[in-house]
């Protein structure tokens, strides 16, 4: 049995609970999925200070995690926070969200698009691309402008304007597929798909079929070097509770 821990690592429990039903909607029967969220932090992650902010109250759901014998961890934000300091902690494996979209739209063709919240996100999303070498790949970044919080609310037809713009964006770009840019669009992957005619990804699933699979295979993060565990020190103040 594989017990995946799927962390949304901002404090919105409604959201949290809409991206566990996604995740537990891919994994097979017999894995656990069990979705938290911190205690602390930003109630949604859609600035360099909320990211920054959110990353403590990740790594204490990675410290819960280990604690209660988890398998491996989805890091269920698109911004991917925390996750090189989650995979020092973690003894399994670590997936974000974007990292995990990325990969897979690269499989599925030459380029992606994303479609995510509000513009100040899409630098973040430019600089992840770089980081996992999939520049060249991402043919757009698109903001749909609502905020995190407000794409579970129907007053905001969040649905409608995300579908009417990775059709936008399949159209301008001419990319092969989309990326949903944010783990509170998942709920919406299976009726854009429908929709746009090009592979729809949505990280949280892809990112729970990745542990799933590599807990399945036996791997995790190397402890060589890089990824070792923290060595002892105290920390201070507010942060006395992350000493190593
Ligand atoms: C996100 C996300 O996935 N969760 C969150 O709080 N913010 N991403 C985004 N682009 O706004």
């Amino acid at each position: 049995m594989v017990h995946i821990r799927v962390i949304n690592p901002n404090t919105a429990r409604a959201m949290t609970e809409s991206i566990g039903h996604c995740a537990r909607a891919v994994a097979e029967p017999s894995t656990v999925v069990t979705a938290v969220n911190p205690s602390m932090g930003p109630e949604s992650i859609e600035s360099h200070y909320d990211e920054a902010l959110a990353v403590p109250g990740l790594l204490a759901e990675i410290a819960a995690g280990e604690a209660a014998g988890a398998d491996g961890y989805v890091i269920a934000c698109f911004g991917d926070p925390g996750l090189d300091a989650a995979r020092e902690l973690a003894s399994g494996p670590v997936v974000g969200i974007a990292e995990a979209a990325m990969h897979a739209a690269t499989l599925l063709g030459r380029d992606f698009s994303v479609v995510t919240t509000l513009a100040r996100t899409t630098g973040r999303t430019r600089d992840l691309a770089a980081r996992y070498g999939f520049a060249d790949a991402c043919r757009g970044v698109h903001a749909c402008d609502i905020p995190v919080l407000e794409l579970d609310d129907p007053s905001s037809n969040a649905r409608k304007v995300v579908a009417d713009l990775c059709a936008s964006a399949v159209d301008r770009d001419g990319c092969d597929s989309i990326v949903l840019g944010c783990a509170g669009m998942a709920s919406f992957c299976a009726d854009i798909s429908r929709r746009v005619g090009v592979p729809v990804i949505d990280g949280v699933a892809v990112a729970t079929k990745l542990v799933e699979s590599l807990v399945s295979l036996g791997l995790r993060t190397s402890t060589r070097g890089e990824f070792a565990r923290p060595g002892p020190k105290k920390y201070a103040g507010l942060l006395r509770d992350f000493s190593v």
